[in-house]
């Protein structure tokens, strides 16, 4: 084995990972799907239970040696529970498409129709856009948010009328409002549909108890755990202890081999964190700030696609607004030390490498215990980039000021 410590063997990678622990140290990070894990959640992801397989499930592995492994695995499983108040957690899921496409595979059969909504009004990839491989499987047909931003119900209850879904789905990637768990369920019902959510932007929201929770009413949610969640890249599945058996078998076997246990370790630690009463405000927070930006770009004259935000998240249209398309501002802002996504807004009339919107939000900034105050200063830095995105020498001089915010809010003081 490989004694030598990384610095020495392998240089490269060690000033990689260096480089990277600077820019998240010294930036401004408000990719909305992004956070800051604790010490304790990194210091599982490099354990040696990286090292162990552990196909199976707790109590029922196809590999000796897993006794500490089920300890892990359970304890993640039952904290999840109690967070979200699930009855049936799998915690193996790798990540987000994954364990998608597991409840897809357990509740449908090749040809059976889901409503998903649309990528461009703030679905998801996985929700059935017709570049993915389940888009070819199933027939997903996609629901659109209505000239409001909101998601039309009447139109909803149309739509599963005509089409008969075996399943709706809900959650989003880019949409920015609350949503109607009841209604929605209520309209599956009336068609015998299967109810998903994927509840990965907001489930840190979600478990500080800031947005409404699908769990107690849909059969279905899943999540990732590295967003507002804020623990390590990853996701879970939670059901109705009916649909446990399918789920677990679509996840394993059905789907995936041996479950990573240093990341389901790190997903335990980040749901302790997140059962902890400091966790609440957190995620009161992360709202409060939100609702700063929303002020600030109303007030810059901004068009915020959805009317605005109920969550972490804001959609700008800058094209429309100041004439800046979604990748010159996203260049603009990474000059100047602020890293956001372009990103479609509903039925964009631009490509997707080069759109009309930027997508931001506040949770990483909310973790660094940036609060309002700065919320307003940050808002009109990005204001000040995206109207001058093409004077190098306006973009340099936000970037040091951005540093010198970042060091009043150190990130990982024991890692530089
Ligand atoms: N790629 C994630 C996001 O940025 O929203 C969703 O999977």
């Amino acid at each position: 084995m490989n004694k030598i410590s990384l610095k020495d063997y392998d240089p490269t990678i060690q000033q990689a990972i260096k480089n990277e622990l600077n820019r998240q140290e010294q930036g401004l990070e408000m990719i909305p799907s992004e956070n800051f894990v604790s010490l304790a959640v990194l210091e599982a992801l490099g354990s040696v239970l990286t090292n162990k397989y552990s196909e199976g499930y707790v109590g029922k592995r196809y590999y000796g040696g897993c006794e500490f492994i089920d300890v892990v695995e359970q304890t993640a499983i039952d904290r999840a529970k109690q967070i979200f108040g699930a009855e049936h957690v799998n915690v193996q899921p790798l990540s987000g498409a994954p364990a998608n496409i597991a409840v897809y595979f357990a509740l449908l059969n090749p040809g059976d129709t889901v409503l998903g909504m649309d990528l461009s009004h703030g679905g998801h990839l996985t929700h059935g856009h017709p570049v993915t491989y389940m888009a070819k499987i199933f027939n997903f047909i996609r629901y659109k948010t209505n000239a409001e931003g909101k998601i039309d119900l009447d139109n909803l209850r149309q739509m599963a009328l005509e089409h008969k879904p075996k399943l709706i789905l809900v959650g989003y990637s880019a949409y920015s409002r609350e949503i109607e768990y009841e209604k929605i369920k209520a309209i599956a019902d009336e068609v015998g549909a299967y109810t998903m959510a994927d509840i990965a932007h907001i489930a840190g929201l979600i478990a500080g108890g800031q947005m409404n929770n699908p769990v107690p009413i849909f059969d279905v949610v899943t999540t990732t755990t590295h967003k507002t969640l804020r623990g390590p890249r990853g996701a879970m599945i939670m059901c109705k202890e009916k649909l446990a058996t399918i789920i677990d078998k679509a996840v394993f076997p059905g789907l995936q081999g041996g479950p990573h246990e240093n990341n389901i370790a790190a997903k335990a630690i980040a749901f302790k964190e997140a059962l902890e009463p400091d966790f609440k405000e957190y995620a009161r927070q992360i709202k409060a700030n939100a609702k700063v930006l929303e002020k600030k770009f109303n007030d810059f004259g901004y068009k915020l696609m959805f009317g605005g935000t109920d969550n972490h998240l804001l959609l700008i249209d800058v094209f429309s607004t100041k004439g800046v398309t979604g990748k010159q501002a996203q260049i603009a802002l990474d000059k100047a030390g602020i890293t956001v996504n372009k990103n479609m807004i509903p039925d964009d009339p631009r490509s997707p490498m080069d759109p009309s919107g930027i997508r931001l939000g506040t949770p990483a900034l909310t973790t660094r215990g940036m609060k309002e105050a700065e919320m307003e200063t940050v808002a009109d830095w990005i204001n000040e980039a995206v109207i001058n995105w093409e004077d190098e020498n306006k973009l340099a001089e936000i970037k040091s000021k951005v540093i010198e915010l970042t060091k009043k809010f150190p990130l990982y003081p024991e890692l530089v």
